[in-house]
């Protein structure tokens, strides 16, 4: 059985602080659990593209409010606490946090914990 607390994450190399969020990796590949499970701080003001073409993610918001834009479709769908989406389709998107956004975000496959987004917004395939 695993047990963390978010405080054994923060400042280590599970703890990545980008120009746009910040993720504390709480399970990762190396865990075994065949899915990796992040607690993402979206930043207040920002804007991301990504573009997971690697990776099936969940993303379960807990705290702040913003929206998530679905590149090829058009469609803006608000995001606030209590919202998920899920993206099993590949869907390139904006994300903006119009205050600090907190989600829960689950990966398949897992992430390996070195993954920061790409020039084309996605995630490589680390083993
Ligand atoms: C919601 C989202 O995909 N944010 C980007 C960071 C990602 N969740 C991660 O690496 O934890």
């Amino acid at each position: 059985m695993i047990v963390k607390n978010i405080d054994e994450i923060i400042g280590t190399e599970d703890d990545i602080d980008e120009k746009n969020w910040r993720s504390y990796r709480l399970l990762l590949k190396k865990d075994g659990m065949g899915f990796s499970f992040h607690h993402t701080i979206i930043k207040e003001g920002t804007e991301t593209y990504i573009w997971y073409k690697n990776h099936l993610e969940a993303v379960y918001c807990i705290r702040g409010e913003g929206e998530i834009e679905v590149i090829e479709k058009g469609d803006i769908y608000p995001i606030k606490s209590g919202t998920l989406y899920a993206l099993d389709g590949h869907e390139k998107h904006y994300l903006r946090a119009t205050s600090e956004m907190h989600m829960m975000c689950v990966f398949n496959p897992p992430c390996t914990g070195r993954e920061v987004h790409d020039e084309d917004g996605s995630y490589p395939l680390l083993d």
